[in-house]
This record gives structure tokens, sequence and C-alpha cells, in this order.
């Protein structure tokens, strides 16, 4: 049985990852707004493995037998000032989910809850990929700065990245 306090900040944490995809999404409509599709496609592809990360605390908590509670989703910014912004941005959102997620871990450790720690190392290790993914596509952003085609083949590649993977069971 989950602890109150733990089901409060999981359910807390649900609530941050629908953020997560709603914000991405909203890079989405930005992204497509500039015809940069391959953008669009990458925000696309992030705001679907938020949802599943959102899915993956949500099923564990069914499974732990505790009681789901969805809260309200707050509206994303809908505008950033380039696409270089706009994936600071992520990156700076990424580092917001790293903080909460490594609480979340903190306070599974203390309630002595090794099954929710367990969970939230998943977590950890996805963050570290997360931010290290942002943080590419930032410095390569910085590196072509006005260029025109230097922008188009970033927007090129990030058009390849794959679909996220289901991962909305509670295990790995
Ligand atoms: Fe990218 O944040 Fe989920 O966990």
């Amino acid at each position: 049985m989950l602890s109150p306090k733990l089901l409060q900040a999981l359910n807390k944490q649900i609530n941050e990852e629908y953020y997560s995809s709603y914000l991405y999404q909203a890079m989405v409509a930005y992204m497509e707004d500039l015809n940069l599709d391959g953008c669009a496609h990458w925000m696309k592809m992030q705001a679907e493995e938020e949802h599943q990360h959102a899915l993956k605390i949500f099923n564990y908590v069914i499974e732990r037998g505790g009681r789901v509670q969805l809260l309200e989703v707050k509206a994303p910014p809908m505008e950033w000032d380039s696409p270089l912004a706009a994936f600071e941005a992520a990156l700076g959102h990424e580092k917001i989910m790293t903080k909460s997620i490594s609480a979340l871990a903190d306070l599974a450790q203390d309630e002595k809850d090794h099954a929710t720690n367990n969970l939230m190392q998943w977590y950890v290790t996805e963050q570290v990929e997360e931010e290290a993914n942002v943080d590419d596509i930032v410095k390569k952003l910085k590196l072509v700065g006005d260029s025109g085609p230097g922008l188009f083949m970033i927007d090129r590649e990030l058009k390849s990245r794959p679909a996220p993977n289901p991962v909305a069971d509670a295990g790995a």
C-alpha cells in the first residue's frame, strides 16, 4: 500500500507529465506554424513520450491499490522567440522535471518504499537521456545561428526521430 504522502506526490507527478505532454504539443503547433516539419515531428514524439510517462505512473498507482486523482492541467505557453528559444525552454523544463523526479525518489526512500523508489530510478535514467538529447539540439541550433541552410539541415535530421516505445505497464 502506498503511503498517503507518496500517493499524493505520485498523483502530482502524473499531472506534471501530462503538462509536459501539453507543453510539447504547444511546441508542435509553434514549429508547424514556422513550417519546420522536422522540429514539429520531434516535438510530437516528445509529447507522446511524456504521455507514456504519465500512463506509466498512472498504471503503477493502480497496481499498488492507490486511487489516481487527475488534477487540472495548466495551459502551456504557445509562443517562443525562435526555434532555439523553444528548445532552450524544453531543456529548462526537463531540468525542472529532473528535480521533481529526484524529490519523488527521495520521498520514496524516506518512506522506505522500495518499489516506488525502483520506479523512480527508471525515470532518473530517462531524464539523463532526455536532458542530453535536448541539450544536443540546443547546441546544434546555436552553432548554425541565423543560417537558413543550417536550420534546414537540423530540421531534416529531427524528422527521423522514431516513435517512443509504449511504456504503459508499471514495469521497466
Ligand atoms: Fe521529460 O519528463 Fe517525463 O519524466
